[in-house]
């Protein structure tokens, strides 16, 4: 964990690997403080490359018991050890080896390696934990056949599981009992997987499309047995999908789930035998939200899609990671698109990608979707990599089109099963099967930084012409100061007075695709259309085409017309947005200079139509009732001003609330749930809608409106409800809020996901007490260090999603974050690497808050022992 000089990585000194590894066999005794893992490996030495004939294998935190080379025990002038390697001399081309280690699972508090969680063991080895259970060549490049037998006392882990096909298992003399897995596809080590301990079952069975039967298996903690149903039911949807959208069946004979309660990320992808954390799989109306189901549905997808998105074909080396990431986000996407609603789903995906992509982008913590270097591999699982990997995959599918995208894809899979491929690889099989030219486009996985597009456009009345000029622009990032212009494809539609879409005729028919796609890969390019009856009012980056800034000037009243006319539902919200987001900046202004806050009564009126709009979804109506983020306004300042933007945006929604009481009452009224629950999109846009609509009108703080919101809770018979009258409450200071706090807590005190809403919930609250109580929290008997998912819940809640009280002025909160990294880092420093990426956008503040946050950041970078991925986050941090 610990180095002085943390060695950087780079993607330019990749070399193959001088050994391949053809099988591995691993017999793994568990005990909790000592674990016993034999590794037989099939060795041999890699022809094409190597000049030495030593072997040099991975290895951390081991203890080495025995080492054989074909059978025979090595002395000790034939090997070396150190803190990270094991270096054997002199080694044959081809050879078995016997690696005995012993491993500490109880005291592996990084949550990677072998670790245990509630009594239980589990595995992460992604990206390099394969090395902290034995000595291996622990590289995605390096993929061979696994079998794995496990032993274990038979009465505390009685379910032993690991990838493949169960292949044996029985009971051994000493109370103890075994099981043997054999995978036979070959996969990296970081797929490898293993479980054991006392696990309830939920069974399923799923045809495939050339009728074979797999048999599906999620194994929780048990009494968790009733919240599997809606895991179970999106994994089958998730198969279905994958063979109807892109013809992907599954390939072995069992699919197998694991809900664990310690877990570092969302959940993995392992061969056979995926690991989730356990809020990502377990629901029931009581205890999970509507979001809670839509993540539940859409991780389970993007795990599964991994099956051929990252197992069957996997990555060369770190450097590829959205090679795996980007696509595989992209077919989750896709995924809940077709099953819900595609436009809310895109909104929501965008709103995701700007305030978290766009903001690291625009910070000290920029890389390019595919990073040319590194020091820590698991800081580089970043919204770049996923979410704008996703975007990158999703801009060659606007480019290709859907049937292009598929023949693409087809031959990538054709190309590459069974491989460790590249960025390039993928690349080129969507250039091989279309004829399309992608050199340029490649500049999106090379270079960082958000483009801006600034566009302008010109009417001529006399030639019936109508033009648009736009001009691209990125700011220097590190790896690259001066860019080169990208290739951006720009969906986009002419609007006539009546609100409909006019024929779009270029001068120049190449320059246009599909009907509706213009195509920028230049600085500055002009596109020219005729036989344009009118002076018609466009709409740009329909569908969020790209992942750019749009700078176009629109009036109040352009904004106003779009927000109701526009015939791409995205950009009716993305109007909205700009609308708002106008007005709320003004008001930063009037709250700086004292002025009393205002919103235009266009704004209103505009509003008001959206609310009464009968044709409009009610899930898209919740969307547009949303103003931007207090994070997604900040983008929007020089200088960030937290409090200004905290009461600006507040001053709207309090002007909503008043201005359009009765529109939201009678919304609330409409769209309340009433009778049986069931999470599917149409009534969780409902019961969305009815939630905003008291959210906004709670701004309006009268004894009625608090009553309302109370009663609301009082009255929930699922937990969105219950949520939902305590987000409207959240912030008052009034007695129903804290009622209902501590009604929620004895309620659910014995259960921990809903424990951490709860913690949640009071990190995020806008009232003056905010910090004192988090301090309070932090001793509280639910919250432990130890619990990633309670960590992010109070400290995430607070440090990400609360920029308000998170960036008061007299740095106490910085002191508090500072604090808990410190404490964080030593036990778990994935997370605390994590966690600190909520101070990325430090610069962009005033001077004495980045003065504070930098004397943090410099204490932090400076602690004795700090690990290497705080190290790598600080210093770069600071610069
Ligand atoms: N591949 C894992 C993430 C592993 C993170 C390692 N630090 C989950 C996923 O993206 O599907
Ligand atoms: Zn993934």
């Amino acid at each position: 964990m610990k180095t002085d000089e943390p060695k950087t990585i780079r993607l330019k000194d990749y070399t193959p690997p001088e050994y391949w590894v053809d099988t591995v066999r691993l017999d793994v005794e568990l005990s909790p403080n000592r674990t016993l893992v034999l590794a037989k490996l099939t060795m041999r030495r890699n022809k094409d490359i190597g000049s030495t004939k030593d072997l040099t294998l991975d290895g951390e935190k081991l203890e080495l018991v025995s080492l054989k080379i074909n059978g025979d025990t090595c002395g000790t002038g034939d090997y070396q050890t150190s803190a990270e390697s094991l270096t054997i001399f002199d080694v044959p081309d081809a050879f078995e080896l016997d690696i005995e280690t012993a491993i500490d699972p109880s005291s592996n508090t990084e949550l990677e390696g072998v670790y245990m969680s509630n009594g239980m063991f589990c595995t992460q080895c992604e990206a390099e934990g394969f090395r902290k259970i034995t000595y291996f060549p622990d590289r995605p490049d390096v993929m061979a056949v696994y079998t794995t037998h496990i032993t274990a006392e038979k009465d505390a882990y009685p379910v032993l599981l690991s990838n493949g096909n169960k292949v044996g298992g029985g009971d051994l003399d000493d109370g103890r009992h075994w099981a043997e897995w054999h995978d036979p596809f070959p996969k990296p080590c970081y797929l490898f997987a293993l479980v054991a301990g006392k696990l309830a079952c939920v069974k399923d069975r799923f045809q495939t499309m050339n009728g074979r039967d797999v048999a599906l298996e999620i194994y929780v903690e048990p009494g968790d047995e009733d919240r599997c149903d809606f895991a179970m039911s999106s994994l089958k949807k998730s198969m279905a999908w994958d063979e109807e959208r892109f013809g992907r069946e599954y390939d072995l004979d069992i699919f197998m789930i694991v809900a664990v309660s310690h877990f570092n990320m969302g959940a993995m992808e392992n061969k056979g035998l995926n690991i989730f954390n356990s809020q990502y799989i377990l629901a029931r109306p009581d205890t999970a939200t509507d979001l809670d189901y839509e993540l539940i549905e859409s991780i389970i997808a993007h795990e599964y899609f991994h099956n051929w998105t990252g197992n069957r074909i996997t990555c060369r080396d770190w450097f590829q990671l959205c090679l795996k990431e980007g696509l595989t986000v992209y077919r989750d996407q896709e995924f809940s698109a077709d099953l819900r609603s595609r436009a809310v789903k895109r909104i929501q995906d965008v709103r995701m990608l700007r305030t978290r992509q766009f903001q690291e982008d625009a910070s000290p913590l920029a890389h390019p979707v595919r990073p040319s270097s590194y020091i820590e591999i698991n800081n580089f699982y970043t919204a770049t990599v996923y979410e704008k990997g996703a975007e990158v995959v999703r801009m060659i599918a606007t480019l290709l089109g859907q049937d292009g995208f598929r023949k693409g894809m087809d031959l990538y899979f054709e190309r590459h099963d069974g491989e460790a491929a590249t960025v390039d690889d993928f690349v080129a099989a969507m250039a091989d099967a279309t004829g399309e030219d992608l050199s340029q486009f490649s500049l999106w996985y090379s270079q960082a930084g958000t483009p801006t597009l600034e566009i302008r456009d010109h009417y001529d009345e006399e030639s019936l012409s109508y033009e648009l000029s736009m001009t691209q622009s990125c700011p220097p990032t590190a790896e690259t100061q001066d860019k080169q212009p990208f290739q951006i494809p720009i969906k986009f539609g002419l609007l006539n007075s009546q609100g409909q879409d006019m024929e779009v005729k270029p001068e120049n028919k190449s320059e246009i695709r599909f009907g509706d796609t213009l195509v920028l890969n230049t600085e500055t390019s002009r596109f020219r259309f005729k036989d344009v009856p009118s002076r018609p009012l466009p709409s740009l980056l329909r569908a969020f085409s790209a992942p750019v800034n749009v700078k176009f000037q629109l009036t109040n009243e352009e904004l106003a017309f779009l927000m109701g006319h526009d015939s791409d539902p995205f950009n009716r919200w993305q109007a909205g947005q700009n609308y708002g987001e106008k007005l709320i900046l003004q008001n930063v202004e009037r709250h700086k200079t004292g002025q009393p806050l205002q919103t235009d009564e266009a704004f209103i009126g505009a509003m008001r139509q959206i609310l009464n709009d009968s044709e409009l979804d009610p899930f898209m109506k919740a969307e547009m009732l949303l103003p931007p983020s207090e994070a997604n306004l900040a983008r929007a300042m020089d200088v960030i001003d937290p409090v200004a933007i905290h009461h600006a945006r507040n001053g709207v929604l309090v002007d909503l609330a008043c201005a359009l009481k009765d529109e939201l009452f009678a919304i609330y009224q409409k769209n309340r749930h009433d009778g049986a629950y069931s999470p599917d999109p149409e009534q969780a846009g409902r019961r969305t809608l009815a939630n905003r609509a008291l959210g906004v009108l709670v701004k309006y703080e009268v004894r009625e409106t608090i009553d309302l919101a109370f009663a609301h809770f009082q009255a929930a018979t699922n937990m969105t409800d219950t949520m939902g009258g305590l987000m409207a409450l959240r912030d008052s200071d009034c007695a129903e809020r804290d009622a209902a706090i501590d009604q929620f807590y004895d309620t659910w005190q014995k259960d921990a996901l809903v424990v951490n809403k709860w913690l949640s919930l009071q990190a995020g609250s806008a009232r003056a007490d905010t910090l004192d109580r988090i301090k309070v929290l932090l001793h509280h008997e639910a919250f432990s260090l130890s619990n990633p998912n309670k960590v992010r819940a109070l400290i995430g809640a607070f440090a990400i999603n609360n920029p308000y009280r998170f960036h008061e002025e007299d740095g106490e909160g910085y002191a508090l974050f500072g604090g808990i990294i410190r404490k964080l880092d030593p036990q778990n420093p994935q997370l605390a690497a994590r966690l600190l990426g909520a101070m990325e956008s430090w610069r962009d503040f005033d001077e004495t808050r980045q003065n504070l946050m930098r004397s943090e950041l410099v204490a932090i970078r400076e602690t004795k022992n700090v690990s290497k991925n705080v190290f790598e986050i600080a210093s770069k941090l600071v610069g």
